[in-house]
């Protein structure tokens, strides 16, 4: 690794190559990681109960007698919630309250049309039955991600929220388990790993098999996502995080050092990128990121992950700027120029867009209202931010009258035989009159 974070320029006649060097992320598969999730996924789906006990026990270091053990109930989230410092409470709530309302304009509403014939077609939505949401555990337990995940479940109707969390040698997180009191989480099982991903996904005779799981989680979590995908819905397979700060060079440099930090400080392998027109500008947030790196709690996480996958980048202006970010489709992109929503139209490509010098992306972490699980790793490109839409689902309705029956049931006829599918054309022909 150098000492500096790298240093890009549009006008290299290398850009491309080193661009893509720049965004490559090693997403291979381990296949050890493999092999024992298949493992841990079998004996859960064959076992049930009896094997999620024991690989808590062993990964956990909890051994309980029974799975009813492992339920937290809902007194306990409340006596967390009431535990908690009085600012994280409020701001707890606070932050719920922004994201319920933001997340009910996402509502999505069933709708009906009747074409010439009076025959009625139309979309009914339905939420989900049952969602389960995974929660780290240990340092990487976000309480924002609890209401990130489970507010758009519940406003979208979904009956059951089902909360996995694991708790290493017993120890919980007060404010977790507060945030799901706030969030309105059914059902909490202090299980996790690939076994608690099993038990949501096949069911055991205590964990309720659930229609979708969500949430972010370690390697093996992803991997056994992955591989119960198709017996249950998922999210997405979040990948670091990342900023790409597109700058006019008229912001104060340590708000951007920091607002690259924010992301950083998240994961070594974080990317975050500066983008500007402005030369004097990439320097002078180069000296700032060397002065504020020695004050940081995550000192040595930030250095790796800006040394390792971060950038400066120096284009032409701000036009080209746009393009650059659009090719590298970030999760977070904060437009720090004096007029963001006139550089909307050129902005394809991301999962949030921060506008304005005041829109620090640390706040859309929290509190701003819209969701902090967004596409990473250039799935931006064809994904969006979860949100109440990923917990319904939509089916269509269809209803003919006599005569669209007859009108229609000549079309699909004639296709049907062109297809050499006799019953298909039978069925629709006994409804065409004469
Ligand atoms: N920035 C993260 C979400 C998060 N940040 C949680 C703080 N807490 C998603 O990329
Ligand atoms: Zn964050």
């Amino acid at each position: 690794m150098t000492d500096r974070i790298t240093r890009l320029n549009t006008t290299q006649s290398d850009f491309d190559s080193a661009l893509a060097q720049l965004l490559a992320w090693d997403d291979s598969v381990d296949h050890q990681v493999n092999e024992s999730v298949r493992h841990i996924l079998h004996e859960v789906k064959t076992r049930g109960d009896a094997a999620v006990l024991e690989f808590t026990a062993k990964f956990d270091r909890l051994d309980v007698g029974s799975m009813a053990e492992l339920e937290m109930d809902k007194s306990r989230l409340q006596a967390a919630l009431d535990r908690i410092p009085q600012d994280q409470r409020e701001g707890l709530e606070k932050a719920a309250e922004r994201i319920r309302d933001y997340h009910e304009r996402q509502n999505q509403q069933s709708w009906q049309y009747q074409d010439e014939d009076g025959t009625v077609l139309g979309q009914k939505v339905t939420p989900l039955d049952r969602a389960g949401l995974y929660v780290p555990g240990g340092k990487a337990a976000y309480p924002s991600s609890v209401l990130m995940n489970a507010i758009p479940a519940k406003v979208a109707g979904v009956s059951e929220v089902i909360m996995v969390v694991p708790t290493p040698d017993g120890v919980v997180n007060d404010m977790v388990l507060a945030a799901a009191a706030i969030a309105g989480v059914d059902r909490v099982f202090t299980i996790g790993g690939a076994q608690a991903v099993a038990a949501l996904a096949y069911g055991t005779d205590t964990v309720p098999s659930v229609d979708k799981i969500v949430g972010p989680g370690n390697i093996f979590v992803a991997t056994a996502k992955r591989e119960v995908f198709g017996v249950v819905g998922i999210d997405m397979i979040a990948g670091p995080s990342e900023i790409l700060v597109i700058c006019d060079g008229k912001t104060d440099p340590d708000w951007i050092a920091m607002d690259l930090f924010s992301q950083a400080e998240h994961d070594e392998q974080a990317q975050s990128i500066l983008v500007s027109p402005d030369a004097d500008f990439l320097d002078a947030v180069e000296a700032s990121i060397n002065n504020l790196l020695p004050t940081m709690e995550r000192e040595e996480i930030i250095r790796t992950s800006m040394l390792g996958r971060g950038a400066l980048i120096q284009v032409a202006d701000l036009k080209e700027a746009a393009e650059v970010s659009n090719r590298i489709a970030p999760e977070h992109l904060e437009l720090s120029v004096e007029d963001p929503q006139a550089m909307l139209d050129d902005i394809r490509h991301a999962g949030a867009i921060f506008m304005g010098r005041h829109t620090a992306e640390a706040l859309g972490d929290y509190c701003a209202g819209p969701n902090h699980v967004l596409p990473t790793s250039g799935t931006a490109r064809f994904s969006s931010p979860l949100g109440v839409y990923d917990f319904q689902k939509r089916s269509s309705l269809i209803g003919f009258t006599a005569q669209g029956a007859d009108r229609m049931g000549r079309v699909a006829s004639v296709l049907a035989r062109g297809e050499g599918l006799t019953a298909h054309a039978r069925s629709a022909e006994y409804r065409i009159n004469e």
